[in-house]
């Protein structure tokens, strides 16, 4: 019998926690403490027990009626006051709203879009690629000797023994050249992965806009007249360009490409550390090794490609020091853009 009081107190406690309104709490009161409740129906089997134990056991009864009574009443306060229907967060409507952050786009992504707007105005297509890539295309389609020493640049994360994160967008150029017959004319922004100590200029993850042109009697000429071109578009009609001899495993000839600096107009300043020339990235005729190995006809067809990093420009544009600052999360980034 003390077994099911106790059984019976829980299970009321229980339920008067759990009304949320004053009807509510009425009608378990009705069920538990009331006349017909299940307490007076315990009560009633009282006279059924032997003698001896009646006293310890009304005593019991009574005690679980007054906490039950005791909790009822605390119930009914809550209720009454309006806590229980919002125990933690009461609304108050007389509090000033909160108002929304307004923020610009992030820099690094404004400038990718200004990017890619003077390629589409060259007629060019936006393509994508995956950011894991196998080591086919990350590597041997792209003309790299196994164990070249330009792999060191490369030096990427590793998911499994043959997938990796890419750390160029250059692996774009496969996939799409896979796809389609020339002519071909894309341009891929996308996320890319480095090995590299971070500092600030250089991230382990970090953007890059590629670039590729296949077709019919393509030359170096094609390829200087339109980065020209890209450079007038993001810095200004009074841009130069000008091209270094460097090496990439993909494009034969290889070149750095850089553009007279736009603040000193070439005379040298801090941002160009005194040289007049801001480096953007790397160029070239597409190695016709390349060409052939995605099966193109390599008598007939000729390409360029490129490739510049995003965060550079945006750093040069905006004027920001410190690359990490792109990815602090801060909101004052944003805000101020
Ligand atoms: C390349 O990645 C070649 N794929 C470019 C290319 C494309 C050459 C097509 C020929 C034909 P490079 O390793 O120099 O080249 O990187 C290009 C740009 O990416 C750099 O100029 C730099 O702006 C950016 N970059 C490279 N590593 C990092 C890094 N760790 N953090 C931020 N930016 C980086």
């Amino acid at each position: 019998m003390e077994e099911s009081i106790r059984q019976l107190s829980d299970q009321a406690r229980a339920a008067l926690e759990a009304a949320t309104t004053e009807e509510e709490l009425e009608a378990e009161r009705r069920r538990f403490l009331g006349r017909k409740g299940l307490l007076r129906e315990i009560r009633q089997g009282l006279k059924d027990l032997p003698e001896e134990d009646r006293p310890a056991v009304g005593k019991l009864i009574n005690q679980t009626t007054r906490q039950l009574e005791a909790l009822l009443e605390q119930r009914r306060q809550k209720l009454a006051s309006g806590k229980a229907a919002f125990p933690e967060d009461r609304l108050d409507v007389t509090l000033p709203g909160r108002a929304p952050l307004i923020a610009g786009k992030h820099p690094l992504l404004a400038t990718m879009e200004d990017m890619i707007e003077i390629f589409l105005g060259l007629g060019y297509l936006v393509a994508e690629g995956p950011e894991i890539e196998d080591y086919y295309h990350a590597f041997e389609a792209l003309n790299y000797p196994e164990d070249h020493p330009a792999m060191d640049e490369q030096m990427t994360f590793y998911v499994e023994d043959d997938v990796l994160l890419r750390s160029q967008t250059s692996t774009v150029q496969i996939r799409v050249m896979e796809k389609q017959e020339p002519p071909v004319r894309v341009v891929v922004p996308g996320r890319c992965y480095r090995r590299d100590t971070v500092d600030a200029t250089h991230c382990h993850t970090f953007y890059q806009l590629e670039g590729l042109l296949v077709d019919e009697g393509i030359t170096f000429a094609d390829l200087k007249g339109t980065l020209q071109a890209f450079a007038e578009g993001m810095f200004g009609p009074e841009v130069r360009v000008r091209f270094r001899p460097d090496f990439f495993p993909f494009t034969e000839p290889s070149a750095e490409f850089a553009v007279s600096c736009f603040i000193c107009g070439g005379v040298g300043c801090r941002v160009c550390s005194g040289t007049g020339w801001l480096e953007l990235g790397g160029a070239g005729m597409v190695d016709p090794n390349v060409l052939a190995g995605v099966g193109y006809d390599t008598e007939r067809y000729t390409g360029f490609a490129f490739g510049v990093g995003i965060e550079r420009f945006a750093m040069l544009r905006y004027g920001i020091k410190d690359i990490r600052v792109f990815y602090s999360g801060d909101m004052r980034v944003l805000t101020q853009f």
